[in-house]
């Protein structure tokens, strides 16, 4: 219970910090977002523009999907933070644990609906290591050497989590298990599968696809795929 009232006490903190990012956000701020159908959990048009709805679930990767075991499974956050830490697999599941359903948009134009996740909150963990006032985005590696930045003010959306269950299960190895980032309100190549550190940083700086010119936003309710 103490451990839950530091995290909260922090997660207060941290929201006082980059309150202001966030309200000015797309995903809050913007009076006309580009998409059709009912408006979905966050406000936003279910279906972005250019998306087209898929039933199945693609695997989109480099090709390389790494097998890391729980024992040796590590997670690190570090970077411009007050308290660096390195999580082991139980660590990470003694956190609080957050279920949240929540739509997947694949820059390559498919969405798959109602994605029913469980994990950590990115903001859990960024209220644990708590970021400096001067933190503008985070940079998330994988292990199977896959990056990608991500903004601040995006990654600590109630619905980013490190998720390592999806449908009731497990998540598979293809899907990026033992533990993977999704950001639902950004297109999905910014949520990494396979995740081990997330690097909080105060410039931006381009993972792999942004360094080949996609974009560093990928707002999916601007159209925003490449910069
Ligand atoms: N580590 C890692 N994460 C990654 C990728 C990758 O190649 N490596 N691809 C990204 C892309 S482009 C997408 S669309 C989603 C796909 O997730 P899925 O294979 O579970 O559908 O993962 C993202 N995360
Ligand atoms: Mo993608």
């Amino acid at each position: 219970m103490e451990k839950l009232d530091r995290i909260i006490e922090a997660r207060m903190k941290l929201k006082s910090r980059f309150e202001k990012k966030m309200a000015d956000s797309p995903s809050i701020a913007d009076d006309k977002p580009l998409g059709t159908g009912p408006i979905n959990r966050h406000g936003m048009p279910q279906l972005p523009a250019g998306q087209t709805e898929t039933v199945k679930w693609p695997v989109l990767d480099l090709g390389y999907h790494p097998e890391v075991s729980l024992e040796n499974w590590r997670l690190t956050l570090n970077g411009e933070v007050e308290n660096p830490m390195v999580l082991k697999w139980q660590d990470f599941m003694d956190l609080p644990q957050t279920e949240d359903t929540s739509d997947f948009h694949c820059v390559t134009t498919w969405s798959k609906m109602d994605m029913p996740w469980k994990g950590v909150r990115l903001m859990d963990l960024a209220a644990l290591v708590m970021p400096k006032e001067t933190v503008t985005h985070i940079l998330c590696y994988a292990y199977d050497t896959y990056t990608t930045n991500v903004q601040i003010e995006e990654a600590l959306k109630p619905d980013v989590l490190l998720a390592h269950t999806v449908y009731d299960a497990p998540l598979e190895l293809e899907h990026g298990g033992p533990c993977r980032m999704v950001t639902p309100q950004l297109y999905a190549w910014k949520g990494s599968k396979w995740i081990k550190r997330i690097e909080f940083i105060n410039a931006n700086k381009k993972g792999f696809w942004e360094e080949r010119g996609y974009s560093d936003t990928a707002y999916p309710w601007r159209n925003d795929r490449y910069s």
